[in-house]
């Protein structure tokens, strides 16, 4: 007998957008072939979870049918390039997410064993297949792109091998400031790795230097980047290597453009703009909460139905954000009473709108019961905790601070745990380090405040530290900051 495997599928979404009928589509493949569960990840994309071998073919063909596909979503390549998600955060909006297409496209393989395999493509037999980028070797390791509008980090954009800051002058956009070498992952134990953000290395103007760049940044990664040790080969370890002075150069000799000095950029937010919100081209987009982006039918909203039902309307799109929520979009003034009776009929609004803040920052990622590599649980757990964490942030007046929550069942940091003013990182079932001291826009990492610690143990540390906050900030301090501070005064 062979062993009933059940796999996942990851589409291939360069800045998180669908059309109503791609929803559609998907909603029926999600019931078909899946758990049923439509899951947003934080790179701005949908998983589906529980596909027996024999659901793999059919859910490819059908997504393909839908315009849809899955290619470079895993592997050591460039993966899905994610941009900042919220129309109404800037006029350039739609010239961003023009640039992480052409960016996906640009960075795609060529090879066309996706369509041979799973779309009955006639094979080639003879010719081989050249691959400029990719060759015959791929990347040492998986390879991430984010582009970041300021003033809004929603992308995180320093999490990400490669992160774009969109420059904008007089309302144009004029190029992008480049920031290399950001990724979280580390390995308990292993004090070789180590979670890190980009470090920006300079402005670069106009889309022809800009792909150019984004370009030669990958093939140096793929030339110099470590091919022994697994652990150690995404592009943080070889910009530290090399260093970054002359990463730089390899890349302005290769791409024959020169890099400019940085343009200054501000960053004051990194959260989604949840409710209805106007865009300036007068279109409506109204963000969903779902919680850890597990969009399903459950006690609290009946998200599922709700979407299928407004995307049967016809008359929006959906973005999903790097926070793991849907934005339902592009909706005309005359169609929003329609939509909006539809998110209240299904409790949508209710628990968008009633959810407290720090549920609304809080972010998990898989885990258990389908990720392999889960030591602790996440996103089936972290709904429970926070429900235990809003009564302590009550009793100390904390209940609007936007602190921004976030738990990974293991050190790989899914769910950008090594970024959050509170993170929990999974070590055994039931035991998390409990990191503090990210700040609330991206800019700094947390760091290790208390190991291996129980609900009871977290609760408590939390318990204090909240207190702390209120009797020890400065004036507008956040937490973020304040526990920052706080923890380098007490390692001294
Ligand atoms: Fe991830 C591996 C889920 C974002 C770092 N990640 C995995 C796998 C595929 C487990 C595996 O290799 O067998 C997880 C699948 C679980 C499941 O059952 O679905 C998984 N990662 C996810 C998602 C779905 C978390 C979520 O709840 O949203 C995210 C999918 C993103 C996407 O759409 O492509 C996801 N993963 C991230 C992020 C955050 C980000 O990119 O913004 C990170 C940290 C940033 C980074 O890459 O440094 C991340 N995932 C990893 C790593 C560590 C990579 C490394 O540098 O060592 C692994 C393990 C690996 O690659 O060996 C991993
Ligand atoms: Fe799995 Fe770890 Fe990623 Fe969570 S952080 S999805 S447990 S690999």
């Amino acid at each position: 007998l062979e062993r009933l495997y059940s796999f996942m599928i990851r589409l291939r979404l360069p800045g998180g957008t669908l059309t109503a009928d791609q929803w559609l589509a998907t909603h029926h493949i999600a019931g078909e072939h899946s758990t049923g569960v439509i899951k947003i990840t934080t790179r701005q994309t949908i998983q589906l979870h529980g596909l027996l071998k024999s659901d793999i073919k059919p859910t490819i063909q059908a997504f393909n049918a839908a315009q849809l596909d899955s290619i470079a979503t895993c592997g050591d390549i460039n993966r899905n390039v994610a941009a900042s998600s919220h129309p109404a955060f800037s006029p350039i909006h739609a010239q961003v997410h023009a640039y992480a297409d052409k960016i996906s496209s640009l960075l795609m393989p060529k090879t066309r064993a996706y369509y041979e395999i799973w779309l009955d493509e006639e094979k080639l037999a003879e010719r081989s297949e050249e691959d400029p980028l990719y060759q015959d070797r791929y990347l040492p390791r998986k390879f991430k792109i984010g582009i970041a509008i300021p003033p809004n980090n929603d992308v995180d954009v320093y999490t990400n091998d490669l992160g774009l800051i969109a420059i904008i002058e007089n309302n144009e956009l004029i190029g992008f400031n480049i920031a290399i070498g950001g990724g979280l992952s580390q390995t308990h134990g292993n004090t070789a790795t180590y979670p890190r953000l980009a470090s920006t290395i300079g402005f670069v103007a106009g889309e022809e230097n800009t792909l150019k760049v984004i370009y030669e940044i990958l093939t140096v990664q793929r030339d110099y980047g470590n091919r022994r040790d697994r652990k150690l080969a995404r592009l943080k370890y070889t910009v530290d290597n090399l260093g970054l002075d002359k990463y730089k150069a390899e890349v302005e000799r290769r791409s024959g453009v020169r890099i400019e000095p940085a343009k200054p950029v501000q960053f004051d937010a990194r959260q989604d703009l949840f409710g209805w919100q106007q865009a300036a081209n007068g279109l409506w987009y109204y963000t969903v909460f779902v919680e850890h982006g597990r969009v399903t039918d459950d006690a609290n909203a009946a998200t599922k139905t709700a979407l299928y039902e407004i995307a049967k309307t016809g008359k929006c799109n959906f973005r999903f954000t790097s926070n793991q929520n849907v934005i339902v979009a592009d909706v005309q003034e005359q169609d929003k009473a329609a939509i909006d009776a539809l998110l209240e009929q299904f409790s949508v609004k209710a628990f968008t709108e009633y959810s407290s803040a720090v549920r609304k920052n809080s972010m998990a990622c898989v885990a258990f019961n389908t990720c392999p590599l889960a030591l602790a649980e996440a996103q089936r757990y972290l709904p429970s905790l926070i429900s235990k964490i809003e009564p302590l942030l009550e009793k100390h007046g904390l209940q609007e601070e936007e602190i921004i929550v976030r738990m990974t069942g293991c050190p790989n940091g899914c769910g950008r745990s090594p970024a959050a003013e509170i993170g929990f990182i999974g070590t055994a079932y039931g035991l998390y380090n409990l990191h503090i001291g990210g700040d609330r826009i991206g800019k700094r990492l947390n760091v290790k405040y208390q190991e291996n610690v129980d609900e009871a143990g977290i609760l408590k540390e939390l318990d204090s530290l909240f207190e702390a906050y209120v009797q020890q900030k400065l004036p507008n301090e956040n937490f973020g900051d304040f526990s920052y501070r706080f923890v380098q005064n007490s390692s001294k």
